[in-house]
């Protein structure tokens, strides 16, 4: 029977043997497809710039969204639907990657969008932000 006292140094030199295993041709690390994590969208990170100045915006300004999403993997697409206040219409905006983290993706988001004469005059809202991976694992964050 082995004392409860040796039993922590026998398992540290065990792990250190298979860390010190050298990796040898034909050797293969398989890492699973899988992708469950969901993406997460970091809300307080969402935020819109409007043109230097303004307050305000009309037809021919364009207005920049920006929002901080992480995966434990790849985030494949983020996607922003901003809801006109008369119409109610909803405008898909699919944001571009802005960060340097191109192995994952992880980082800022951002979109810009120009107002036309076909925007609804008013406030419009930020109603959903979407995040994707790359098994379609998806976040929402619902702006209600
Ligand atoms: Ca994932």
């Amino acid at each position: 029977m082995i004392a409860k006292k040796r039993l922590l140094p026998i398992l540290v030199a065990v792990l250190m043997v298979f860390a010190m295993m050298p990796m040898t041709a034909g050797t293969v690390f398989a890492e699973s497809d899988t992708d469950t994590v969901p993406p997460v969208i970091n809300p307080e990170s969402l935020h819109v710039t409007l043109p230097e100045g303004k307050d305000k915006v009309t037809v021919g300004d364009t207005v920049t969204f920006a929002v901080d999403v992480t995966d434990d993997r790849y985030v494949s697409r983020v996607h922003i639907h901003l809801q006109y206040p008369v119409s109610n219409k909803l405008e898909e905006l699919k944001l571009t990657y802005a960060g340097t983290d191109e192995e994952g993706r992880n980082g800022t988001w951002t979109g810009e969008f120009t107002i036309t004469d076909e925007t609804d005059c008013g406030i419009s809202q930020i109603k959903t932000n979407y995040a994707f991976d790359t098994q379609n694992g998806s976040a929402l964050y619902n702006n209600n």
